[in-house]
C-alpha cells in the first residue's frame, strides 16, 4: 500500500538515474542522449531540488499541526554559496547521486564545480546568517530566514596590472535551480507620501498615504537539515512593479515613460551594497531595508492569524531576530502595523514589540554604528520617523526618571542625534526596543559594556549577552574537506559528530598515534595538492606542495592588518636575499597566500592588495629566492575559494590589533580543518586559546588591555629597527609604484601608528620565525599540533551557538518532524 508519508521519490541508484534524465530532457529541455556537463549539473540539482521540496512541505505541514513558538531570522545578507553538495550530503544522499551519476559517465565533483556561489553578502554577518540557516534547520529548530533577493551579489574581484576592479556579479544569468518564485506571496511596501490623521472610534488614528508601492514577491530557498528530515525555508524577496503603481501616467496618456518608470521599482532589490560605512544615509539602502523588513512583518503577522486572532498570544509564538541593526526597522514597522492597522493601542502594541525583539551586533567601534538621517528617513517613511520620535520620547522621560537632569548622558543615549545632520542612531533604537542584545565572543561582550554601549549597560545591565560565534561542519569539513572527515569518523568510530561536534575530543587519545599521524598528513598533502593545483590554474604560478602553506584570506581591512603579514613577508624575502648559502638550506620554504576583497570606496584597502601583487612580483621572479619563499595573490575570495584553501592550508594568519575583530570566524573553519593557527588574542581567538592550549597555536601581540597605552607610546616613540627596513624599502619604490604607496607608509610612520603594526612586529616575526618554521620542521610535533587542533574545535561549531540562542534569547524548542 502506498503511504503519503513515504514521499514520491525513490533514492535507489536506478530511480536517481530515471530523475537525472528526465529532468535533461524536460526541464533542461536538453536530449538524454547527448548533454554537457552544465545540462547535467542542472538535471542534478533539480533532482535534489525536488527531493527537497518534498521535506520541505512535510516540514512545514507539521510545523502548522504543532504550532510551535517560531523564530524568524531577518538578515539584509545570506552568503549561502553552493548548494548542491551540501543539499545531497544533508539529504544523505550525495553518495547515491555519485553512484547513479558514474554509471551515466559523469562524476558528481565535477558536475558540482559548475555552480557559481550565491554572494547574496559581504563577510562575518552574512556566512553567520548561512551557518545559523544550517544549524536551526539541523537542530530541527521552527526557524525562518528572511532577507533580500538582489540581482547583482557581491562585486567580482577582477585584477589588472595588480590592482583590484570591480565587476558586477549577475549570478542568475544561468538560473537558479534552487529557488521557487512564489507569484501569490506577495505584499505591497509602501514609500514617502503622508501621514493624515482620522476620527476614528470617537478618536483620532494616523493615516498614511503612500507616494509610492512596491510589490515584494517571495522566492523560497529550502535549507535541508543533516540527519533530519526538517527542510526549513530562507524567504528572499524581489521587488516588481505594483498593480497600484503610478496610475496618473496612464491616465495622461504617457504610456512608454509609465512603463519605464515601473521598472524602476525593481531596482529596489537589484544590487547588494559593499560593506563600506561611507555608504550610510543612501536612499536606496535605506529603501532595500524597510523593503524587505516590510514585507517580512507582513508575511509573519499573516500567518499569525491564519491560526491566531489574538495578538496577546503573539510573543507566545514569534521571536524576531535581527541580525546586527540592518533589519532595525522591523521595529517601528511591528508597531506601526499593530497601531494602524491591527488597532492595538500604543502601549498593548509596544509590550509586544518588547517581548518579540531581540539582536545580535557584530560591531566593535562606535563609528562603525548605523545612523539615518531625520529629514531621508521623514520624507521616505514618514510615519516611521513619528513612531520613532515617539518611542524616544517615552525612553528620554525613563532616563530622566534613572539619571535624573545628566544632559550628556541624555543626549548620548538618545535614539534621535541632534548636531550638523540630525539623525536616528539605529543601534540606540534596536538596544531600547529588543529584550537581548547579543554579542559575538566574550571580549566582544566586554567592549560592548565597558565602550560601545557603556551607557545602556549601566542603565540596563540584563539585556546584554555574548553567544560566541561558531560555523558549521557540515561545510566546513564534511562538504569541504571529505578526506579528512573520513578519517575522524574513522578513529572516532562513528560519525556522530557531524550533529555533535563535541565528540572530536576524543581525537586527543590519538593525537600522537603513528598510524594516524600517517594518514592525517597523508590527506592534508592531498589537500595541499589540490590547493597547488588551483593556485596554478588561477594564476599561472607552480608552488611547491613541501612548502609551508602560510595563508591569510579574509576581506581587506587595516585592522585586520594585511598590511604586517605583507611586510612580514618583505622582512624573510631581505633576510633570505642576505644570508648565506649555508644557511639558506636551512629556510624552511614558504607559500605565503593572501585573499580577500577591498570594499571599492576603500582606498588604503586596495593600496595593500596592489602592495601585495607588487611585492609578489619581485619575490616571485628573483632567482636568489627560487622555492624559499612565494607569494600568491588569489582573486576573487569566495566561499567555495575557501572550501578549497582551506583544508589545503598549514598555517592561517588571524592578525587584528587586538580588541578590533568582534569574533572572526575563518578561524574556527581553519581550526576544524587541522590548519594551525598563527594569531593575536583578540575575538573569539581568546576563546579557541581556552580550547587547545597556547601550546597548540602561535600567539603574538598586544593584548586587548594594553592596546590603549600602546597607542599613546606609539604617537612617541620610533619602529623597531627591521620593521623600519622593510616599511623604507617599500618607501624607496624596492618594489616600484612608490608615489601610490606613500600614503600606505604614511598611515603608519606619519599616522600614529593607530593599528600597532610596529609595536607588534617583533613578536609577530618571533612567532612566525622561532615558533611555525621551528615547528614545521618537526612532522611529529606538528601533526599532533593540527590533530589536536581539530579535537578542539567542537565549541567553535554553530550549533552549540544557535543552541544558546535558542535557549537563552528566542525561547524555541526543537519541533522534529516525523521521518
Ligand atoms: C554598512 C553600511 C552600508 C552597507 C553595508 C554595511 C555593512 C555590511 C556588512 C556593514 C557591516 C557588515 O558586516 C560586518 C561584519 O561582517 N562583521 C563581522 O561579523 C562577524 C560575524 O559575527 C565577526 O566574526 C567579525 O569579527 C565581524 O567583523
Amino acid at each position: 500500500m502506498f503511504s503519503l508519508m513515504d514521499g514520491f521519490l525513490k533514492n535507489d541508484p536506478i530511480s536517481l538515474q530515471k530523475d537525472i534524465l528526465d529532468h535533461v530532457e524536460y526541464t533542461v529541455a536538453r536530449s538524454r542522449f547527448s548533454f554537457d556537463d552544465f545540462e547535467a549539473y542542472q538535471a542534478l540539482s533539480h533532482s535534489v531540488r525536488d527531493r527537497l521540496i518534498e521535506r520541505w512541505h512535510d516540514t512545514h505541514a507539521y510545523f502548522k499541526r504543532k504550532d510551535p513558538k517560531r523564530l524568524y531570522f531577518l538578515s539584509l545578507e545570506f552568503l549561502m554559496g553552493r548548494s548542491l553538495s551540501n543539499s545531497a550530503i544533508n539529504l544523505g544522499i550525495r553518495d547515491q547521486y555519485a553512484d547513479a551519476l558514474n554509471q551515466l559517465g559523469f562524476e558528481f565533483e565535477v558536475l558540482a564545480e559548475q555552480e557559481g556561489d550565491a554572494a547574496q553578502g559581504n563577510g562575518g554577518l552574512a556566512r553567520f546568517s548561512a551557518c545559523h540557516m544550517d544549524s536551526l534547520a539541523t537542530m530541527d529548530f521552527p526557524a525562518w530566514g528572511y532577507g533580500l533577493r538582489y540581482q547583482y551579489g557581491l562585486f567580482r574581484q577582477v585584477i589588472l596590472d595588480g590592482f583590484q576592479h570591480e565587476q558586477p556579479d549577475y549570478w542568475l544569468n544561468f538560473g537558479n535551480p534552487w529557488e521557487t518564485e512564489r507569484i501569490p506571496v506577495s505584499y505591497a511596501v509602501k514609500f514617502y507620501g503622508t501621514v493624515e490623521e482620522k476620527d476614528f472610534n470617537g478618536g483620532k488614528c494616523k493615516v498614511w498615504v503612500p507616494g509610492e508601492t512596491v510589490e515584494a514577491v517571495a522566492y523560497d530557498n529550502p535549507i535541508p537539515g543533516y540527519g533530519t528530515r526538517n527542510t526549513i525555508n530562507l524567504r528572499l524577496w524581489s521587488a516588481k512593479p505594483s498593480d497600484l503603481y503610478d496610475m496618473e501616467s496612464y491616465d495622461t496618456g504617457d504610456y512608454i515613460n509609465a512603463v519605464i518608470n515601473r521598472q524602476k521599482a525593481e531596482t529596489i532589490s537589484s544590487v547588494l551594497y559593499p560593506d563600506d560605512r561611507s555608504y550610510q544615509g543612501k536612499e536606496l539602502r535605506l529603501k532595500q531595508q524597510y523593503f524587505f523588513v516590510s514585507a517580512s512583518v507582513q508575511d509573519i503577522i499573516r500567518r499569525f492569524k491564519d491560526s491566531h486572532n489574538d495578538f496577546n498570544q503573539f510573543p507566545e509564538k514569534v521571536a524576531l531576530q535581527l541580525n546586527d541593526t540592518h533589519p532595525s526597522l522591523a521595529i517601528p514597522e511591528v508597531m506601526r502595523v499593530l497601531v494602524d492597522e491591527e488597532l492595538l493601542s500604543w502601549k498593548q502594541a509596544w509590550d509586544i514589540v518588547c517581548k518579540i525583539f531581540s539582536c545580535t551586533t557584530h560591531t566593535v567601534v562606535p563609528e562603525g554604528l548605523e545612523k539615518i538621517p531625520v529629514d531621508l528617513l521623514g520624507s521616505v517613511l514618514p510615519r516611521h520617523l513619528q513612531i520613532i520620535f515617539d518611542i524616544n520620547l517615552s525612553f528620554v522621560e525613563e532616563l530622566k526618571k534613572h539619571f535624573g537632569l545628566d544632559f550628556n548622558r541624555l543626549s548620548r543615549m538618545s535614539i534621535v542625534e541632534e548636531g550638523a545632520v540630525k539623525s536616528i542612531r539605529m543601534a540606540n533604537l534596536s538596544i531600547v526596543c529588543c529584550h537581548t542584545v547579543n554579542g559575538v565572543s566574550r571580549v566582544h561582550l566586554d567592549i560592548l559594556k565597558t565602550k560601545v554601549f557603556k551607557d545602556f549597560y549601566e542603565l540596563w545591565p540584563q539585556k546584554f549577552h555574548y553567544k560566541t560565534n561558531g560555523v558549521t561542519q557540515r561545510r566546513w569539513l564534511v562538504v569541504s574537506n571529505p578526506g579528512l572527515c573520513g578519517l575522524i569518523s574513522k578513529w572516532l568510530g562513528t560519525d556522530a559528530w557531524i550533529r555533535d561536534m563535541d565528540l572530536l575530543m576524543g581525537l586527543r587519545d590519538h593525537a600522537v598515534d603513528a598510524e594516524l599521524q600517517q594518514e592525517w598528513k597523508m590527506v592534508r598533502r592531498i589537500n595541499k595538492i589540490r590547493l597547488a593545483e588551483f593556485i596554478e590554474a588561477m594564476t599561472g604560478m607552480k608552488v611547491s606542495p613541501d612548502a609551508m602553506f602560510d595563508v591569510q584570506i579574509k576581506r581587506i581591512h587595516e585592522y585586520k592588518r594585511q598590511l604586517l603579514n605583507i611586510l612580514g613577508i618583505i622582512y624573510r624575502y631581505d633576510c633570505i636575499k642576505n644570508m648565506k648559502e649555508s644557511d639558506r638550506r636551512k629556510v624552511v620554504p614558504r607559500v605565503c597566500i593572501i585573499g580577500g576583497k577591498a570594499a571599492p570606496g576603500y582606498k588604503m584597502a586596495k593600496k595593500i592588495i596592489k602592495l601585495c601583487h607588487a611585492v609578489g612580483e619581485t619575490i616571485n621572479n628573483d632567482s636568489d629566492i627560487g622555492d624559499l619563499l612565494k607569494l600568491v595573490f588569489i582573486p576573487d575570495y569566495n566561499v567555495s575559494v575557501a572550501e578549497l584553501v582551506i583544508p589545503g592550508s598549514d598555517i592561517s594568519q588571524h592578525i587584528s590589533t587586538a580588541g578590533h575583530e568582534a569574533s572572526g570566524t575563518g578561524s574556527m573553519k581553519f581550526l576544524m580543518n587541522g590548519c594551525l593557527l598563527l594569531a593575536t588574542a583578540d575575538g573569539a581567538t581568546i576563546e579557541i586559546i581556552e580550547e587547545i592550549g597556547e601550546d597548540n597555536m602561535f600567539l603574538f601581540g598586544a593584548k586587548v588591555h594594553e592596546v590603549p597605552k600602546l597607542r599613546e607610546k606609539a604617537q612617541n616613540h620610533g619602529m623597531p629597527l627591521q620593521f623600519a627596513r622593510a616599511l623604507k624599502m617599500v618607501r624607496d619604490g624596492y618594489f616600484d609604484y612608490e608615489d601610490y604607496f606613500k600614503s600606505l607608509c604614511d598611515s603608519i610612520e606619519g599616522g600614529g601608528d593607530f593599528y600597532l603594526l610596529g609595536n607588534d612586529f617583533a613578536s609577530y616575526l618571533e612567532a612566525q620565525q622561532a615558533a611555525a618554521d621551528k615547528a614545521f620542521v618537526d612532522q611529529e610535533r606538528w601533526t599532533k599540533m593540527s590533530i589536536l587542533s581539530t579535537a578542539g574545535s567542537g565549541r567553535f561549531s554553530s550549533d552549540r551557538t544557535v543552541g544558546e540562542y535558542a535557549h537563552q534569547t528566542w525561547g524555541i524548542e526543537p519541533c522534529r518532524c516525523p521521518f
